[in-house]
């Protein structure tokens, strides 16, 4: 029932969801990244309604990619790789201005990249921190390291203004469900690299192919 189901979520299982992501070749699986997505805004709706409005966004950029996954193309999907080689060697791709192609999966997903990279320094703040850190600080300065970079004032405010509202510490570790402090740092210390890795090698797929600015 979705009350067991509630029980059992832990962010343990949406990092190591991350951990799929990864190929033997070092490819990395769309289902697997989006996957985690959807882990990552489950945990985001469990924090308040406050945080529904980045959410929301999220979701529509997942639902994006899965509608390719499971479109009439979808075998082209299979791994970001092969996404970004099948989208560039048929025009897919909007490369300077939005045009035919304002969704295509490569501009999508460079969204929740970016974002991921807010995630990783995010994470590593609160492995890092101490009783008396703040949530809202470690989010604030992780977004303006990272993410912010591509967002427009508006959208800035309208973030700053949901960490403000971020529960503290004690409460973000209670609904994180992983166990003690502890036990937290130690599945931190494991995700981190891992998601890093995740993020590391799109990027550099995204900059061999010059679409790190795509629109
Ligand atoms: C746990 C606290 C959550 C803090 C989340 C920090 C990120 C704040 C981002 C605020 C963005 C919200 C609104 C949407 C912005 C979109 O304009 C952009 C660009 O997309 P485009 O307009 O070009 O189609 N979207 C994004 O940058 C993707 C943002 C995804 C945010 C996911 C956060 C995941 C949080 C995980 C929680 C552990």
């Amino acid at each position: 029932s979705a009350v067991i189901e509630e029980q059992k979520f832990s962010l343990q299982e949406v990092l190591d969801t991350f951990k799929l992501c990864l190929s033997e070749n070092q490819d990395v699986y769309v289902e697997h990244y989006v996957a985690g997505w959807r882990g990552l805004v489950k945990f985001m709706n469990s924090l308040g309604n406050v945080f529904t409005f980045i959410s929301k966004d999220a979701v529509s950029k997942i639902q994006i990619l899965v509608n390719f996954l499971n479109g009439e193309n979808g075998s082209h999907y299979v791994t970001i790789q092969s996404m970004v080689k099948y989208e560039l060697d048929n025009q897919l791709v909007d490369l300077d201005k939005r045009g035919s192609h304002p969704e295509s999966g490569s501009r999508t997903l460079l969204r929740l990249h970016r974002a991921l990279r807010w995630l990783e320094l995010f994470l590593e703040r609160l492995r890092t921190s101490t009783e008396d850190s703040k949530t809202s600080v470690m989010c604030a300065d992780a977004y303006n390291e990272s993410l912010s970079q591509h967002h427009p004032w508006l959208i800035r405010k309208a973030a700053g203004m949901a960490f403000c509202v971020l529960p503290g510490r004690p409460t973000f570790f209670e609904v994180m469900n992983v166990g003690g402090a502890e036990r937290v740092v130690d599945m931190l210390g494991d995700a981190v690299p891992m998601i890093s890795k995740v993020y590391q090698i799109t990027e550099d797929l995204y900059a061999q192919n010059n679409l790190l600015e795509l629109p």
